[in-house]
């Protein structure tokens, strides 16, 4: 009997591994902050290649405002660890292509930086940051004017690039 209950915790363990492995994945509206600064703002949008019917701005002012203002939100990761961060953004024209966000007070991850214009699509995957359980806190400052966020994503998995419009997580 006793080598029975030893084997079943060898399997109990194993099964453990495997589930850390998974991709836990974290998603959110961009125009959902908990708190925004001008130029930053809010704007509602219609059309099915927009989620949440929104989407955050920082209007292209020929960068007169570049680096003033910023947007916080508050989310929620089902569980600890190291997560890639993505953005589901729309560079207006060439002078703006980028995004930086802090995530729990970690220092700027800047994403973007590619030449897609004129379409919604996700960037990121390279930068990492930590996240604890529960909440967490992500800051989008103004690196540059002329871009729109539609979604932030944050995933545990380095092969996994998000497509389209993601899931909201709770
Ligand atoms: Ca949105």
């Amino acid at each position: 009997m006793k080598m029975t209950f030893l084997w079943a915790g060898a399997v109990l363990a194993i099964s453990g591994g495997a589930a850390l492995a998974e991709n836990s994945k974290v998603c959110f509206e961009a125009e959902k902050p908990g708190s925004i600064q001008s130029p930053l703002k809010k704007v509602t949008g219609k059309g099915a290649d927009i989620s949440g019917g929104g989407y955050l701005e920082i209007p292209w002012d020929e960068n007169k405002t570049k680096g003033i203002g910023k947007a916080t939100y508050t989310f929620n990761a089902p569980k600890a660890g190291s997560y890639y961060v993505w953005a589901r953004t729309f560079w207006a024209n060439g002078c703006g292509n980028s995004i930086q966000v802090s995530v729990n007070g970690s220092d700027g991850k800047i994403l973007g930086e590619d030449g897609t214009y004129d379409a919604w699509h996700w960037v990121g995957g390279k930068a990492r940051v930590t996240l604890k359980a529960g909440k967490n806190t992500l800051v989008l400052s103004n690196r540059e004017t002329g871009v729109r966020v539609d979604q932030f994503f944050l995933c545990t998995d380095a092969d996994y690039t998000p497509t389209n419009i993601r899931k909201i997580t709770p």
